[in-house]
């Protein structure tokens, strides 16, 4: 039986392999989860255990212009001083692409609100980078502030988009005939 065992053992291997293969991407981290971007959430609990790395992006969701997403310095951060922020928005969906290594502080501008818990740090590693990251120069922050105007929703059924990539659906055949294969070899 030392044939089967070895082919068992090879498949797997080669099954590992192929989950290996498939490349990590920049995390999208949506603040509060659920919670979304609101006063009584403890973000520093929220923050906790996640590692954050350079392009990586935070996705702040909350009621467009009950709050604000104010990115600000270590100082403002620990006094909860609104009014001299780095960059500040309150579309109802923020999203802040990290884009350098350190730590990032956000609060909401709202008087009070940061005194009652919409404050968030984050530590930014530097982008976990393999060989020839693509340059984060010359591209425009790109921020997401999706329109907030409830825009009736234009009847034109043309979404028939696949939305899965060849490359995914690639790995998944694969991964199928080599299940197809283990079922095979084991019977
Ligand atoms: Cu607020």
């Amino acid at each position: 039986m030392a044939g089967l065992r070895g082919s068992v053992t090879g498949i797997a291997c080669v099954l590992l392999a192929l989950c290996m293969a498939v490349p990590t991407l920049a995390t999208v981290y949506t603040v509060g989860d659920s919670s979304g971007w609101a006063t009584g959430v403890d973000y520093t609990t929220w923050a906790k255990g996640k590692t954050f790395a350079v392009g990586d992006s935070l996705v702040f969701n909350y009621g467009g212009g009950a709050h604000t997403v104010d990115e600000v310095n270590a100082s403002d951060y620990n006094t909860c001083t609104v009014g001299n922020y780095i960059s500040t928005d309150q579309s109802g969906a923020t999203t802040i692409p990290l884009k350098t290594a350190g730590t990032h502080y956000f609060i909401c501008g709202v008087t009070g609100h940061c005194g009652s818990g919409m404050k968030l740090a984050v530590d930014v590693a530097a982008a976990a980078a393999p060989s020839g990251t693509p340059s984060s120069s010359g591209t425009p922050p790109a921020t997401n502030t999706t329109v907030t105007t409830p825009t009736p929703v234009t009847t034109k059924p043309t979404t028939t988009v696949p939305s899965s990539s060849g490359a995914v659906s690639s790995v998944e055949a694969l991964v199928m005939t080599m299940i197809a294969l283990f079922v095979l070899v084991v019977s």
